[in-house]
């Protein structure tokens, strides 16, 4: 009787073990939450405005506000951390931030100049601070005086912008920051009814800026969102569900990052289910996939980089952080190309409209390779081939070559390609040099190396592989 009572409350905690044991493992099994404000869409998108995204895939990406007067320094104390946060930095208050707005005077800003820079520097798109975190608007704003209107420049920035840069041909997409530190009626947690009434005004002056941004600037192909981390924006997945599906209806093809949208739980980028919303993923901030990551490729996504370690708006001393080479920003490219993604490249102009010395070298040195070898970026993605020590594999859309960005030359000058079974090397020859063939040997069954003779080089270059089907 004893035995039989000890296994029976046994065979109860069993029982109760198993269940626990399945509820805690229900995620695994795919446990579906369910969410009502998640992706409008959970395909990637096909349509002509999306695939000419993915085409661009190099881009440039524009910083640029009140920021860029003081450019990280205050009472002559330089702060290393991001320029465009200075006013956290030195604790500085509002009123005496925004009063910035009446030295704001870029008189020798010339928008075509930049779209040249842009354009020999391979860019095939640009985004730009509309309104940063500190509110101020690039654009004569109807629903603020925090403004380019009332600074003594008193022009539109981003008309003569626009056109500028769609002259060059290339795609406008526009930075906002929902995160306002100007506007009376920001909040960053909603605690109480009058927090509550006052993020409703907030909410409506967000949607009267989109559409008016939308109907000034027609040109534009999409919003780059930010600041959209605080419990308030959060808390309004339905909100930002409806902006997003509302700001689509009024402008057809429009494109937008996933840092718009939170589902009704509170879940950013990605919904509850782990479904992306908005366009493509834009988490990847100063940083970029690890090269392993192929399913990264099953969304589409973007890298925004700073050219020193962490300055988006124009900081005065780029002397206290690692600046970036170009060679290491066009292996960063070329990384997000390998893997399906686009690279967006900041820029912080300074205050009276002009571009560093530093900048302006940095585009052109990149700019000369794009030229040469901008065939293994422009509509490239994921080549579908195990990475080498050398360098990426890009493949284009259309096509059946494939591009080898080569950053590391081994001392045999033998480059190692693992080819997926039944496939062989037909040919393969610098993309420079199309006329001369590049000896193939084997390795094993698998591997094949491509010879290098004496290439001797300061920049990465680029192999063509033409590969055929193995006869069987
Ligand atoms: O706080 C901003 C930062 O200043 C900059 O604009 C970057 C660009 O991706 N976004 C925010 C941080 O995520």
């Amino acid at each position: 009787m004893i035995f039989l009572k000890i296994s029976l409350r046994n065979i109860i905690y069993m029982i109760k073990a198993i269940i626990f044991q399945i509820i805690i493992s229900l995620p695994l099994f795919g446990q579906v939450i369910t969410v009502k404000y998640g992706p409008l869409l959970t395909e990637k998108r096909t349509d002509t405005a999306m695939e000419k995204w993915r085409t661009n895939r190099f881009g440039q990406f524009i910083h640029w506000g009140l920021y860029a007067i003081p450019g990280g320094e205050w009472e002559g104390k330089i702060y290393t951390g991001a320029a465009e946060w200075l006013p956290v930095w030195a604790a500085i208050p509002s009123a005496h931030w925004d009063s910035l707005q009446y030295d704001f005077n870029p008189s020798r800003f010339d928008p075509k100049k930049w779209a040249k820079m842009a354009k020999h520097m391979g860019a095939r798109y640009v985004t730009i601070t509309t309104k940063h975190h500190d509110g101020f608007c690039l654009w004569p704003s109807k629903f603020t005086e925090f403004d380019v209107e009332s600074t003594p420049y008193n022009n539109d920035l981003l008309r003569p912008f626009v056109d500028a840069y769609t002259e060059e041909g290339i795609d406008v997409y526009f930075y906002y920051s929902i995160l306002d530190w100007h506007h009376p009626n920001w909040r960053k947690e909603i605690k109480s009814d009058s927090d509550q009434f006052a993020f409703e005004q907030f909410k409506s002056f967000t949607k009267n800026q989109l559409e008016e941004l939308l109907k000034l600037y027609p040109e534009v192909k999409g919003f780059w969102f930010d600041g959209t981390w605080d419990q308030s924006w959060k808390l309004n997945g339905q909100f930002s569900y409806e902006l997003e599906n509302y700001l689509k209806k009024i402008h057809p093809g429009l494109i937008v990052n996933s840092r718009m949208r939170a589902d009704e739980h509170g879940s950013r980028h990605r919904d509850s289910n782990g479904r992306l919303m908005g366009d493509y993923e834009s988490g990847y901030e100063r940083r970029l996939p690890d090269t392993g990551d192929t399913a990264i490729i099953q969304v589409d996504w973007e890298s925004c980089m700073t050219i020193p370690e962490n300055q988006w708006g124009f900081h005065k001393d780029w002397t206290t952080s690692h600046v970036k080479s170009p060679n290491e920003l066009i292996e960063m490219l070329i990384h997000s190309v390998s893997l399906g993604g686009n690279f967006l490249l900041n820029f912080g102009p300074k205050a009276d409209g002009t571009i560093r010395r530093e900048e302006k070298r940095i585009a052109k040195e990149i700019g000369q390779w794009m030229e040469k070898y901008g065939e293994a970026v422009y509509n490239c993605g994921h080549a579908g081939l195990d990475k080498q020590d050398w360098g990426y594999y890009t493949k284009p859309k259309v096509g059946d070559n494939i591009y080898m960005t080569v950053f590391n030359i081994p001392i045999n000058k033998k480059l190692k390609i693992r080819l997926p079974k039944g496939e062989q090397i037909n040919k393969a020859y610098l993309l420079d040099r199309p006329n001369r063939s590049l000896e193939i040997q084997s390795y094993n069954k698998e591997i094949s190396l491509v010879q290098i003779k004496t290439r001797s080089t300061s920049h990465p270059f680029v192999i063509v592989l033409e590969l055929k089907r193995k006869e069987s």
